[in-house]
């Protein structure tokens, strides 16, 4: 009666590890499936996110004439075709090459453009007299990446 009872218990036991095995067997055979799956997803990303730029380059401004400067923001730089400027009005003609939104203040003036989408185009008309000039993307933290120029007007 007493050993009947044991071996019944062991019984349930190796029953127990084995379902117990079993299951394992099948939550590391999911987890390998699952893990493979991501892998082409992961690399078709690269090759959409490469830039796909026309002639004329993505960081160089075309020259504006002496009372428009031409600008290019990208991700985080901001180029001018020039920055040295004759005083006078002059026509800020902005171009996003993304990937991110931008905008483009001048700070001493507190005057900026409204965001621009990745590939979009604004202009600002400002007047500026002789002196030093901080333009930047006023969007939190562009600035301290690296979009910054400093123009200087004469
Ligand atoms: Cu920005």
């Amino acid at each position: 009666m007493r050993s009947a009872t044991t071996k019944r218990s062991v019984g349930g036991l190796v029953a127990f590890v084995v379902g117990l095995g079993a299951s394992m067997v099948l939550v590391v055979g999911a987890l390998v499936v699952g893990g493979g799956k991501p892998a082409p997803f992961v690399t078709a990303v690269p090759s959409g996110g490469g830039s796909a730029v026309a002639g004329g380059g993505p960081d160089k401004p075309a020259p504006a004439p002496d009372n428009e400067l031409n600008i290019i923001e990208k991700d985080f730089a901001i180029s001018a075709d020039k920055t040295t400027l004759k005083a006078g009005s002059i026509k800020f003609n902005i171009t996003n090459n993304g990937p991110s939104p931008h905008n483009i203040e001048v700070v001493e003036l507190k005057k900026a453009t409204d965001t621009l989408d990745p590939g979009k185009t604004g202009n600002l008309q400002v007047d500026l007299q002789p002196g030093t000039y901080t333009v930047i993307c006023n969007i939190p933290g562009h600035q301290q990446l690296g979009m910054k120029i400093t123009l200087t007007v004469q």
